[in-house]
């Protein structure tokens, strides 16, 4: 037989497929899952911008590995047995990719798939590809399908159509077209019509295909397995015409339906140029209907129109059946393909417990958003960082004097300098070489119960002394006899006689009823508090833990956001101490750049600071 006529594909054709195209070749292997191959018809993936490595694909339900390699010599060397290169490469690389591949001999077949492949370029790879006897498929194609062997790259769709139209299974009928979109019509339209697809190729809508209609047709009469040709043509070139005069010098003896698309150009009274750069007549002899006519005349059975295409089909399929020339087989169902779980989610089969839930913020969309608002109207609103906590922290658009409240805390427990316990571990940590991240959460580890992490407790305490109804007298009388010290209250350097500025502030803006409007008993309340633990001992204070936290309370429970089981919530998952760790964090990094900034040396505490007690006696 001569070399042109052979088959392309077999079930046992193997694949070289240049490109990272992962889903490409993932529905090649589920394409060779369905035919019941006994190997996939992809053995490997080339790309040069990658290293060497081995990519995950599934072989029905059972994970298998598909080396890529960087070097297509190495590909090729590495899969002696692999005939066939499917080209994902890009109109600018697709020249030397194709050929590179041309000078392996190995090759056979090459599928491009690129488009706007110039036509200088797709005919000197046509050149040397006819000289080295291998058949090009495309340039701007999706390929082509061989039912039950072999399927290019995205040919076919996906896999309800390649179960619809039966293409896990031969049939009858080779199909030869310009267009992939019209390909997957005659896919079905055939198997509608017939017992189904022997095979189907596209040959891409440029002017210069790789391999042309009658390239394909020569292959199907040759080929025993192919009772019936179908030839989908359209209106440009004269491509066509071989086959008028092949089928004149009855060299194509196989029933051969043949419709040329694109008839309706002779009703349009300017020049048109549809879809494919090759589909324009220029002139008479080019267009649809004169082929149809010219195909007609040769002994090709033309349908009057497009739509009747199907019907002529059937009734060649039944004339070759009644000869029994075709005989059908029986059917076998084919086995089931797992479907991608993504896919199965978006066509919503399936359903699954989400590991994690959120309820705060959603990237997924166009626009990020908090708690469901845009962050351009969370701008536009102009909002605020207080306005951001709000939302994420409590799925609250808060009122403008929560927010400003929000933002005065930041501000003012964004440091109180290095001597406090957590800038102090910073610093130390920081002195020590460490990074940013090390150095900033050495210090916020610090923070706890005595230093900065008392707003939770204070927030406990005195809301639950509160809506129990003691007098203030009665709750610093009942925490001593607990034993316990009141959260929020004291302070190692501030006192009435030295107060604590911040305080002061804080105090100052929840009492005044024009900028802060709502009630605040809780603050009352502990203010009535301190009158007393300070006439005790003048250091304490009500301090800055306490002044946010309990403030904080008196929004939870009065400014009408909250219910009454919400603003509970908050204080007893502990958001509050979430207040000082924001607003310290930003001194503590502070602190951080300070000491790098000054090139601080490996901190040492001095000897003379440390009053060493060792044991007495001899151990
Ligand atoms: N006594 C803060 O204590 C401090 C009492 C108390 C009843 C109390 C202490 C305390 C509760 C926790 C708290 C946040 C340890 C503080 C902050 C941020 C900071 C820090 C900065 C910044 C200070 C002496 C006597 C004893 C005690 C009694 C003390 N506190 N009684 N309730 N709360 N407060 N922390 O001065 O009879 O002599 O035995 O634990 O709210 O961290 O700037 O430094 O921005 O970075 O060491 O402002 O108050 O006093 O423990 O020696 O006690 O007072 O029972 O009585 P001191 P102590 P007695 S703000």
């Amino acid at each position: 037989r001569h070399p042109l006529y052979q088959s392309l594909f077999e079930n046992d054709t193997k694949a070289v497929i240049w490109g990272q195209q992962h889903k490409a070749i993932q529905g090649m292997l589920d394409f060779d899952y369905v035919c019941r191959r006994h190997s996939p018809s992809v053995v490997a993936s080339t790309y040069p911008f990658t290293g060497d490595n081995k990519q995950k694909f599934y072989c029905g339900q059972k994970e298998i590995l598909i080396p890529a390699y960087k070097s297509m010599a190495k590909a090729f060397a590495s899969h002696p047995d692999a005939t066939v290169m499917v080209t994902f490469a890009s109109m600018r690389s697709v020249f030397e990719t194709v050929l590179e591949a041309l000078q392996f001999p190995q090759i056979k077949v090459i599928a491009i798939i690129a488009e706007g492949v110039p036509e200088n370029q797709t005919r000197k790879l046509l050149k040397v590809a006819e000289d080295k006897g291998v058949t090009l498929i495309g340039p701007a194609t999706v390929g082509g399908i061989k039912p039950g062997c072999f399927k290019i790259g995205n040919t076919g769709g996906m896999m309800d159509n390649i179960l619809a139209s039966k293409l896990y299974r031969p049939g009858s009928v080779a199909y030869v077209s310009r267009s992939g979109g019209m390909s997957n019509e005659l896919n079905n339209i055939i198997s509608q019509n017939t017992n189904g697809v022997y095979e189907g190729i596209a040959i891409g809508g440029d002017r210069y295909p790789g391999s042309t209609y009658t390239d394909h047709v020569l292959r199907y009469q040759h080929d025993d397995r192919v009772k019936m040709i179908v030839l989908l043509g359209e209106v440009g070139g004269v491509e066509e015409y071989r086959i008028v005069e092949l089928l004149k010098a009855k060299k194509i003896t196989k029933p051969l339906i043949a419709w040329c698309i694109g008839t309706c150009a002779d009703h349009i009274t300017s020049e048109v140029q549809f879809g494919h750069a090759g589909a324009s007549a220029n002139g008479q002899g080019e267009t649809a209907a004169c082929k149809n006519t010219a195909l007609r005349v040769a002994g090709a059975l033309v349908p009057d129109s497009f739509d009747d295409l199907g019907n002529k089909i059937r009734q060649t399929y039944e004339e070759l059946l009644r000869l029994q020339i075709i005989v059908p087989q029986p059917e076998v169902p084919p086995p089931a393909v797992p479907m991608d779980y993504a896919w199965a989610r978006e066509l919503g089969l399936i359903r699954k417990p989400a590991s994690f839930m959120t309820s705060i913020c959603d990237e997924r969309g166009e626009e990020l958003n908090y708690a469901g608002v845009p962050i351009t109207k969370v701008l536009e609103s102009d909002m605020g960082i207080g306005g951001v906590l709000g939302l994420l922290w409590f799925q609250k658009r808060l009122p403008p004097h929560a927010n400003k409240f929000i933002e005065i805390c930041l501000m003012l427990t964004a440091d109180h300098g290095p001597a406090v316990s957590g800038a102090h571990n910073t610093i130390v940590c920081a002195r020590a070489g460490k990074d940013l991240i090390s150095s900033l959460t050495s210090g916020l580890l610090t923070i706890g119960d005595r230093f900065g992490g008392a707003l939770d407790g204070a927030a406990r305490q005195f809301s639950e002394a509160f809506d129990q109804g003691w007098s203030p007298m009665q709750f610093v009388g009942e925490m001593r006899k607990r034993g316990t010290h009141i959260m929020g209250i004291g302070h190692r350097v501030k006192s009435i006689n030295n107060p604590d500025k911040r305080v002061e502030i804080l105090k100052r803006f929840a009492l005044n009823k024009k900028e802060f409007a709502q009630e605040t008993p809780l603050l009352d309340y502990a203010l009535e508090v301190e009158k007393i633990t300070t006439a005790k001992k003048p250091n304490l204070i009500l301090n800055v833990d306490g002044a946010i936290a309990i403030i904080f309370v008196d929004i939870l429970r009065n400014s009408g956001m909250f219910t009454t089981a919400e603003a509970q919530e908050v204080i007893e998952i502990g958001a509050l101490n979430g207040m000082f760790v924001l607003g310290r964090s930003i001194g503590f990094i502070g602190h951080y750049l300070d000491q790098s900034r000054l090139k601080q040396g490996l901190y040492r505490h001095p000897w003379d600071d440390i009053s060493y007690i060792m044991p007495e006696r001899n151990l």
